[in-house]
């Protein structure tokens, strides 16, 4: 367990805390898939109908509780020297479970953000009670999270670069790594010489590299291996 230790997490991490995934049987609202409303087009013709999946995604994360894997990597972080948490996870879950400092390359799903005057604030309330939401200046509000076609947060894409590039161990649970350019930070690390750990329920195009993988759910696998990796004190 020596050296600058990266975990990069996707929505498999919050499937146990009941949070549904996005490519999963569950995955679907009302037969949309993610990569029909998750764009800024599909709010541009329908605000409304968007704003109606993710109120009704916020409503059933707000019934979610982080599970033992998100609590391992808040231990991971307070235990390891050199520790960075990447998630493209919107939920708030790894927060929730004490983790400090968290890069969150989608957004989060609590934060709304003014179409207009681009005002950024956090918005708990659910449901919410108009939708589509307004800010005070009158414009449309929006999440503040990253769809298809629009970029990551540029200094947030940057430090997970960096950790990728420059990490002795990667570990990559619950995604689907099928979505870019999230899925190429476990490539970067790899080429780098990274020691590749996969946890997930199913193949992915990663698992070919990984030198380690952890089969199984990662509320269950992830606190036995960290228990036997653990730096004993
Ligand atoms: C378990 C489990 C358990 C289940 N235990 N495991 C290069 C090549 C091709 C395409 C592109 C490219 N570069 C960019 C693109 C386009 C696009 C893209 O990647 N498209 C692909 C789909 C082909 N990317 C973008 O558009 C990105 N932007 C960009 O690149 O901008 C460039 C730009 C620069 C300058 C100017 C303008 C543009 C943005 C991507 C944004 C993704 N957004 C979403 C929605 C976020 C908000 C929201 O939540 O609503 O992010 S989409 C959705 O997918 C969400 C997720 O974070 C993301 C990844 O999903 P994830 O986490 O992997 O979940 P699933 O459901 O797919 O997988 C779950 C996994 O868990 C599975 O493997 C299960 O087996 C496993 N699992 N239970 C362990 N208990
Ligand atoms: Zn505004």
């Amino acid at each position: 367990m020596e050296g600058p230790f990266v975990v990069l997490t996707g929505a498999g991490i919050s499937a146990e805390s009941g949070v549904p995934t996005f490519r999963g049987p569950d995955g679907l609202w009302r037969s949309f898939r993610p990569e029909d409303l998750a764009t800024p087009e599909a709010f541009a013709r329908d605000p409304a109908l968007v704003w109606e999946w993710y109120d009704w995604r916020r409503q059933r994360i707000a019934a979610c509780r982080p599970n033992p894997a998100h609590r391992v990597l808040a231990e991971m972080e307070a235990t390891l020297p050199d520790f960075t948490l990447i998630t493209q996870n919107v939920d708030g879950l790894h927060q929730a479970a004490g983790s400090q400092h968290i890069l969150e390359l989608h957004g989060n799903i609590w934060r709304v953000r003014c179409t207009r005057c681009g005002r950024v604030s956090e918005d708990r309330r659910v449901p919410l009670p108009e939708i589509p939401p307004r800010c005070q200046c009158g414009g449309l509000l929006r999440p503040d999270v990253v769809w298809f076609g629009e970029p990551l947060p540029a200094a947030v894409l940057e430090a997970a670069w960096e950790a990728a590039a420059r990490c002795r161990w990667m570990l990559v649970i619950g995604t689907s790594a099928l979505v870019q350019p999230a899925a190429s930070l476990p490539v970067l690390a790899h080429r780098n010489g990274a020691r590749l750990v996969e946890v997930n329920i199913s193949d992915t195009p990663l698992t070919h590299l990984a030198h380690e993988v952890l089969r199984g759910p990662a509320a269950q696998v992830l606190p036995t291996w960290w228990a036997s990796r653990r730096p004993q004190q």
